[in-house]
């Protein structure tokens, strides 16, 4: 069976989580107040946490069972719901619940092990709980078997069980997150097992991790699923007993389960004791839900391998360096004695303290002192992208450079545990690593379309070859649109959550008033339901019938309401912006003199106002220099005719003028946007792109009490109340918070340098696209990548179609079918760009995505031969290109 080797996430994200990124100076201050034991430093204090216990991204189906919780003291749905995904995934009949693995460990020794009893184990980490209950555990691992190191000495288990005092055999897959163990050992355990009649316990804690290094390892396994390799290990046998917080993405929670009616019994009369109910044994509903539906998932072929793959090249990267450690299923694990030959005493914590002081990322050590050297640097499943996992084993790299350097904690206060031992240390003189990347981590995932490339075909042909007729869950990626498809932060969230909704004003009208005008400097501000509502009304106050509108190139709903409001759109963008070759930096600044020569042709009173676009979506995202958007402002200004902003993507803009403006390199994107806002006496925003908001949009003046006051008659009869614009309360607080999260230097720069990414891999190859690479989007030149086809046999519709096919990408066509006919001669406009955007959507997608995208283009490309043109079948009046179906040629 030919497995799959991802090269990017099966999967988008959904929501994220925002990093802190404390300076040099707080970590040290941090590093003190925790008495230099980084157990004790906080989330909000730590960049990256590389702890894999109930810290795993969630799905959204997750998310969403945790609303679910169905809290009933006994029988609840829930717990139904949790039998069954046991019974379905594990194969168990029978299933006790208990708050975490260490209450399954205590149900376990209460009620089949008694004191005195030995209990022979593959794995050393339980021995903590299990020493002071008198239990002897017994380490029986094969020490000599180089792959399943993990796997039992089966002549040893045998002496230990003639002995006579075990009460049972604890087998953990993956023990101590190292040592795998293969089916056959288990096999030949459960039968030594039966033959003694002992119970055979199974930790699955990590028994994902397992199957997947059977499948790889072991002879004959190789064509198994992970599904089947799992229910084989959990029917072989007696008890299973599962951390909530590892393999089923669980924030806590724990699972003990059976096929033996009387072994379950007796857990059942225990659990109350020391848990709770046997229906929820110390979790509450909603853990369960979000424990069950981990079950479920957690055997996703393609999931398990993106996890897994990522383990390995992380450790890969480590080890090429020659960084001493072992490898671990969900991370290395780094040999702190041999990273620092010199520190003989506290060489763990020493390397954690070290490693926290020059990148704020932990890595601890925990439970007993005294164990083996280790210092596990775990990845928590599914949060983190492999761009983070290779600087943060750079970061490692970088202090094992230096490693000589790093004197030895002193030991202030001991304790018998890790998290009891408290030091004192002398600064290292190091110079820190620096984090260039997402500045959030993945907090819950989508799953995306995993259509094979006959069900593309299928599925394109059934659209009518007009990507926007695809569902969505056909989708692999979808770069379809930049709007309302970001992924918003748990702080968004959280103020989404918190909203006390309300009918007239709301607090969160307030504060989302005191957020923009210290974001825009604008005075007067007025929330639409979205981008399109602010340019309807902006063009009914502004615009008299007859009245000509200059702007740099239009949008398609901008223009609309101009003309709905009886004016006339000019173009008077810069002529590089119609040229997809050109590399000009500035391809969407206005052409002053041919704005000159129109007022100079009309006069001034028959220009309602310029109407100027940060980042021009229709000439490829393409930004406006601050030189012209003060000249332009100068100029209107000297003859009164206002300047209003589209500023939908002016976050973009402005990183992209801290970026090529050499003034501009070390000022702070919050305030290069609020300069540019100078120069403009009013706005309209969607705030569904930059704003980081799913719904939304502005308008809003600079200092105009009268154009807001009309403004505000007008919302009241389209939109909604003047303190809402019509959206819900919540939304406002979700563009709050956006606005507050856009401005952040490291998000805009990690947002931008993505699409310079995918633009630079695909000029690299030679696929023809519009220069510069935009901020919101690359363009493709169809009319370059297809000069065989003529341009009324639609060139980028069937490119964006076949993108589909050969990708699972979705693109929009811009160009012919979008432009349409002229109404006169029914003629095709034959428009001078025939593109195909891949748009972005913002914290969606990581740059492993924009590899997977840059290869299935440049393959089309390298058949681009082959493929031929398309005819309508269907051909809607207007706006054709959202609902036209076509058939190929
Ligand atoms: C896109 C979207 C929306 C947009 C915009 C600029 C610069 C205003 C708006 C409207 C969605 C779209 C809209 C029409 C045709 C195709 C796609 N652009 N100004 O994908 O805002 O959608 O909030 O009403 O880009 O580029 P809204």
């Amino acid at each position: 069976m030919s497995r799959p080797s991802p090269i990017a996430e099966p999967h988008k994200i959904k929501t994220v989580r925002l990093l802190s990124f404390p300076t040099p100076e707080e970590r040290k201050k941090h590093l003190a107040e925790a008495g230099f034991n980084v157990f004790n430093l906080t989330p909000s204090q730590i960049t990256f946490d590389m702890c894999s216990t109930g810290t795993s991204a969630s799905s959204q189906e997750q998310l969403a069972g945790q609303l679910l919780g169905d809290e009933a003291y006994a029988g609840s749905r829930n717990f139904e719901s949790l039998q069954s995904a046991v019974s379905e995934v594990l194969g168990h009949g029978y299933v006790c619940p208990t708050h975490n693995i260490l209450g399954s460990i205590k149900l376990l020794v209460s009620t089949m092990v008694p004191a005195g009893s030995v209990i022979p184990s593959n794995g050393r980490d339980r021995m903590d709980v299990l020493v002071p209950r008198e239990v002897e555990v017994v380490d029986v691992r094969d020490r000599s078997e180089p792959v399943f190191t993990g796997n039992i000495d089966l002549d040893r288990l045998a002496e230990v069980l003639t002995g006579g005092r075990v009460s049972l055999i604890d087998l953990q897959a993956f023990a101590d997150g190292q040592h795998p163990f293969s089916l056959e050992n288990l096999r030949a355990v459960r039968q030594l097992a039966d033959r003694f009649g002992v119970r055979l316990v199974l930790d699955g804690s990590r028994i994902i991790e397992n199957a997947w290094y059977v499948q790889r390892h072991e002879a004959a396994q190789g064509d198994r699923s992970i599904a089947a390799l799992v229910r084989e290990a959990v029917k072989t046998s007696h008890i299973l007993q599962v951390d909530g917080a590892q393999d089923p993405k669980s924030p806590t929670g724990g699972i003990l389960t059976t096929d033996n009616p009387a072994d379950h019994e007796k857990l059942m009369n225990e659990v109350v004791v020391f848990e709770g109910l046997h229906t929820y044994g110390g979790m509450a509903g909603r853990t369960m839900e979000v424990l069950a539906r981990g079950l479920r998932e957690m055997v996703d072929e393609h999931e398990v391998h993106w996890v897994m793959l990522q383990t390995e090249r992380f450790t890969q990267r480590l080890r090429d360096a020659g960084i001493p450690l072992e490898r671990g299923c969900d991370g290395a694990y780094i040999d702190a004695p041999a990273f620092l030959p010199h520190v003989e005493t506290t060489p763990r914590d020493t390397f954690s303290a070290a490693l926290y002081f020059v990148s704020g990322v932990r890595a601890v050590a925990q439970h007993r002192k005294g164990s083996e050297g280790l210092v596990p640097v775990q990845i928590p499943r599914l949060a983190l992208t492999n761009e983070q996992l290779d600087q943060v084993a750079d970061a490692i790299i970088a202090l094992h450079a230096h490693a000589s350097e790093v004197s030895a904690l002193q030991v202030v206060e001991r304790g018998e545990w890790r998290d009891e031992m408290v030091y004192h240390w002398v600064f290292p003189d190091l110079d820190p690593y620096e984090f260039d990347t997402f500045p959030y981590q993945i907090h819950t995932i989508e799953r995306v379309g995993t259509l094979t490339r006959g069900q593309r075909e299928e599925a394109i042909r059934a659209a009518g070859y007009n990507t926007f007729l695809l569902p969505s869950a056909d989708v692999t990626i979808d770069l379809l649109t930049d709007s309302g498809t970001s992924a918003m932060s748990s702080d968004q969230w959280a103020a989404y959550e918190a909203t006390r909704a309300s009918a007239a004003t709301s607090d969160e009208y307030h504060r989302l008033v005191r957020v923009l005008r210290e974001a825009l400097g604008y005075q007067h501000i007025i929330p639409t339901h979205q981008g399109r509502a602010a340019e309807h009304i902006l063009s009914q106050i502004m615009i008299q019938p007859g009245q000509l509108v200059p702007g740099n190139m239009y949008f398609t709903t901008t223009k609309l309401h101009q003309e709905l409001a009886g004016g006339v759109f000019v173009d008077v963008i810069v002529d590089e912006a119609n040229h997809a070759d050109s590399t000009h930096p500035w391809k969407g600044d206005i052409d002053l003199d041919k704005l000159r020569a129109l007022v100079d042709e009309h006069g001034a009173d028959r220009i309602a106002y310029v109407s100027f676009e940060h980042s021009v979506n229709m000439a490829g995202g393409q930004p406006v220099s601050m030189d012209n958007m003060k000249e332009v402002y100068a100029y209107c200004s000297g003859v009164g005719i206002p300047v209003f902003f589209d500023a939908t993507r002016v976050v973009e803009n402005a990183y992209m003028i801290q970026s090529r403006d050499p003034r501009y390199h070390e000022t702070p994107v919050k305030d290069i946007l609020r300069e540019m806002m100078i120069y403009g006496d009013g706005c309209t925003v969607s705030g569904k792109k930059d704003f980081l908001i799913n719904i939304g949009g502005l308008l809003a003046f600079r200092a105009n009490a009268e154009w807001a006051e009309k403004a505000r008659e007008l919302l009241r009869i389209y939109e909604g109340n003047v303190t809402d614009g019509g959206l819900a309360t919540a939304d406002l607080a979700a563009m709050s918070r956006g606005v507050e999260e856009m401005v952040d230097d490291r998000y805009i720069r990690s947002r931008v340098r993505q699409t310079e990414l995918l633009g630079r891999m695909l000029l690299d190859a030679g696929v023809p696209i519009v220069t510069p690479p935009g901020s919101h989007a690359i363009f493709l030149d169809a009319k370059r990548f297809l000069p065989h086809i003529d341009q009324d046999e639609y060139p980028a519709q069937r490119l964006a179609a076949e993108i589909f096919v050969e990708t699972g990408v979705r693109a929009m066509e811009r160009g012919n079918v979008s432009k349409g006919r002229n109404p006169k001669t029914g003629e095709n406009y034959r428009p001078a760009l025939e593109l195909v955007r891949l748009t972005l959507p913002r914290r969606v997608y990581t740059n492993d995505h924009m590899r997977a995208v840059a290869d299935g283009v440049i393959r089309l490309y390298e058949r681009r031969q082959d493929i031929r043109g398309l005819r309508f079948v269907y051909e809607p009046e207007k706006l054709r290109f959202f609902q036209g179906r076509f058939e190929a040629l």
